[in-house]
């Protein structure tokens, strides 16, 4: 990244658009927010566009109510990308991930600059910050922010934002790629006001009802654990969402649970949706999800976490994904 031009680039420009990827989770939200806050305090005129909407545990974030989401308000959010002049891409790595929204990107005149986590970005980027190695795109945020030297604009709602981005992507701080540096942002992020705890229960203690019953029916009736290959299986069809009226979000961290049986190397949770079905894998050690979802599942992601989706239904994509277990890949 060459943070001069970059800064001179910005120096020129007023108007500025964040986006972030598909199916928005905490690292997306939360790292598009923190650097939407730095960059209005530096005069600014910033706006956060997300593909569709995101789940209502990270509604509560400072400048969510400014988001557009290009789904529902497709006119003004094109008109908001042609008119940018410079376009930050953040935590995805390339343009085709957000179809349509992709497109309005590409055709934009403006600058495009990449900050994200996840393996084999595309070149066509003005500006890249790739780091495959960071806990998460809020982590590169600060990073980002600290070499601009900003870190000073870094005040408690953008250390919410940055916090629930790297507390989301690594488990709660447990995944392997929490590196001291990780670490050492979140004691900076504390430093500045913020309260972990209370970031904590807005992401995980906002359950409702319903979603605790729909996790419960997955785990007990849906869940099938193969010891001989050390993979762990749970898929929802569409009617049994519908039945616990599953809202956004509903399902996340199902996946873990899949991971945490003993002698699991592999996990695999599957969403079925009106015509497809998706996928979300998770792993340990060697074993590269990344190079199965990408292989088999038209997705993509990282080494011990990725996801995928395929134009079938939840028994196909379950046959498929056996087979694929069984005689496509060694576990
Ligand atoms: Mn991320």
């Amino acid at each position: 990244m060459d943070y001069e031009r970059l800064k001179a680039l910005l120096d020129s420009s007023s108007r500025v658009v964040i986006t972030t990827h598909r199916s928005p989770d905490g690292d997306a939200i939360g790292s598009s927010l923190a650097l939407y806050h730095i960059l209005q305090q530096n005069g600014l005129n910033v706006n956060v566009i997300i593909p569709d909407a995101d789940p209502e545990f990270l509604h509560w974030m400072k400048g969510h109510d400014l988001i557009t989401v290009f789904e529902t308000q497709k006119e003004s959010a094109e008109a908001l990308i042609e008119k940018a002049e410079v376009i930050f891409c953040l935590d995805y790595n390339r343009l085709d991930r957000i179809a349509d929204m992709g497109a309005a990107v590409e055709k934009a005149s403006a600058k495009t600059v990449l900050i994200d986590h996840h393996i084999d970005p595309s070149p066509d980027f003005d500006f890249r910050l790739s780091k495959t190695t960071a806990s998460s795109t809020a982590e590169l945020i600060f990073e980002f922010v600290d070499a601009l030297g900003w870190k000073s604009l870094i005040n408690k709602d953008v250390a919410e934002c940055l916090y629930t981005g790297i507390m989301t992507d690594t488990g709660s701080f447990k995944f392997s790629s929490t590196s001291a540096y990780t670490h050492r942002i979140a004691a900076h992020l504390i430093e500045v006001g913020l309260v972990p705890d209370q970031v904590h229960n807005a992401i995980f203690d906002t359950n409702s009802f319903d979603r605790l019953k729909l996790v419960g029916y997955a785990l007990s009736k849906k869940f099938e654990f193969d010891a001989t290959h050390g993979v762990s299986i749970i898929g929802l069809s569409l009617s049994e969402k519908n039945r616990f009226k599953y809202q956004k979000g509903d399902t996340e961290g199902l996946v873990n649970y899949g991971l945490s049986v003993k002698g699991a190397q592999m996990a695999v949770f599957l969403s079925e949706e009106l015509h497809f079905t998706k996928f979300s894998f998770r792993s340990k050690g060697e074993i590269d999800v990344n190079k199965i979802a990408r292989s088999f599942f038209n997705g993509g992601g990282h080494k011990n976490a990725a996801g995928g989706r395929l134009d079938m239904s939840l028994p196909q994509s379950i046959k498929y994904l056996k087979d694929v277990i069984h005689h496509k890949i060694s576990l």
